[in-house]
């Protein structure tokens, strides 16, 4: 099989002090760090969607990288030139996990009879690869946004018919995730939304929903899926409105209707703040819930409104996730870099370059959350705050469930008065952590 990325050698850790571009300068995938080693903490996976198919078209103009790997577009040669592309990316980086769509991975036909042969047929040519090489699939998904039968939604359709082709992808994603080994199965809400009240029932659509993720945990359980199912939140873009808006949302949705004890929920840091959150504080949602599955690491820009899926820079923010993956013990899935190159940055190498950049801030970030959890004094104060709750006996009282409403007023009215509490001492914490960072 002749080399796609011909100028691009293995990229190899060679420390913070190293010039060269095509090299990591933090991810040492062996180094140990808190018992397990950054590979085994950082299951890191390509997404097939941006790597390997976007070439920077925007509204305002077409492609500017040429992602053909000498294959003429929408052929099944190309689609195996991609094979051959993607697998060669990951083995030169390291990458041990990928992600993909149905329709990343085949141009989709006519006849869904046709597409689903043609994804029977590259999913052999990937499994090949999967078996030279040891990389395997962390999560599979149905595109049903892109195609314009889903206009209105695919859960959420007005057409029974969409419905039903929704259903088809599904099925058959999952059959292709299943047989790639894939650990997670995402639904992403797409158009899983509105526009407008005026021309939606949301109830109805809502349970339609709930009704196909029902059939797919069925189905999947039945097929021998094991793994977990994911929801992907995010709260606008494409539509107005979205249901799954955040992890909060989407947990309640899916405690409703009995489906979460197959889903977990697949945090991106972009849509977090879409949504109007931190990265953190939805890894903590879902964490605190038992639902953190798996990560879309990128990131977003504070100054554009919209899903700009960059790679992954902010160190601050890549600390705090894996502060929150560390105390979580840990993802189920792994970090999935649904990114993409800025427009601008159309080369072979800008490819490499980007994976280097993501790679290394998530090695940053779990270096310096390691530090946080070591020095101990963050999760100190946090434990001191809540100490009334513990170390008093009407705390005691109410953390055991045994008070009263009326037991807590008298012991109000004996007391009389109450001082304020400890100070929250935000400033200090910001300074511990600056402290741990560049210290
Ligand atoms: C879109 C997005 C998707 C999902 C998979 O914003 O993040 O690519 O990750 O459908
Ligand atoms: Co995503």
């Amino acid at each position: 099989m002749a080399e796609i990325f011909k100028n691009i050698p293995e990229i190899k850790y060679e420390g913070p002090a190293s010039k060269n571009n095509l090299a990591f300068k933090f991810y040492d995938p062996e180094k140990v760090v808190l018992g397990k080693t950054m590979k085994e903490h950082l299951p890191f996976a390509m997404a097939w969607w941006h790597n390997l198919c976007a070439g920077g078209t925007d509204m305002f103009g077409r492609d500017t990288a040429d992602k053909t790997f000498g294959a003429e577009k929408g052929t099944m040669a190309h689609a195996k030139a991609k094979v051959d592309a993607g697998f060669e990316f990951m083995q030169k980086l390291g990458v041990e996990y990928f992600c993909f769509h149905d329709v990343d991975i085949v141009p989709e036909a006519d006849d869904i009879n046709e597409t689903n042969a043609r994804l029977d047929e590259i999913s052999d040519y990937i499994i090949e690869k999967m078996k030279e090489t040891g990389i395997r699939c962390l999560w599979g998904t149905a595109n049903m946004f892109s195609n314009p039968r889903f206009m209105n939604g695919a859960g959420s359709t007005n057409s029974a018919d969409v419905y039903c082709f929704a259903a088809a992808q599904i099925k058959k994603a999952l059959d292709l995730t299943v047989k790639l080994g894939g650990k997670g199965y995402v639904f992403w809400g797409g158009r899983e939304g509105y526009e407008t009240l005026l021309n939606t029932d949301m109830k109805f659509e809502q349970e339609n929903i709930a009704r196909l993720m029902k059939m797919a945990v069925e189905y999947g359980r039945k097929i021998g899926f094991t793994g977990d199912f994911y929801i992907e939140p995010k709260p606008k873009e494409p539509m107005k409105h979205q249901y799954d808006f955040d992890a909060a949302t989407a947990i309640g949705f899916l405690r409703q209707y009995g489906l979460d004890k197959d889903f977990k929920m697949n945090i991106e840091a972009n849509h977090a703040t879409l949504a109007g959150h931190t990265f953190q504080h939805e890894l903590r949602v879902s964490a605190i819930n038992g639902m953190l599955g798996s990560i879309d690491a990128n990131q977003g820009d504070y100054l554009l409104g919209w899903d700009t899926d960059e790679f992954p820079f902010d160190v601050y923010e890549a600390t705090m996730c894996m502060y929150e993956v560390l105390k979580a013990g840990g993802l189920t899935g792994g970090f999935n870099f649904d990114a993409k190159n800025r427009r601008p940055s159309n080369t072979h190498e800008d490819m490499f370059e980007a994976y280097v950049l993501g790679m290394d801030t998530f090695a940053l970030g779990l270096l310096n959350a390691a530090k946080i959890i070591e020095d101990g004094r963050i999760d100190e104060f946090v434990a001191n705050k809540y100490s009334s709750f513990r170390n008093t006996e009407i705390g005691s009282k109410i953390l055991s469930g045994d008070a009263t409403l009326e037991d807590l007023a008298a012991y109000a009215a004996d007391k009389k008065n109450v001082e304020t509490p400890c100070s929250g001492k935000q400033e200090r914490l910001e300074g511990i952590i600056n402290n741990i960072l560049f210290g």
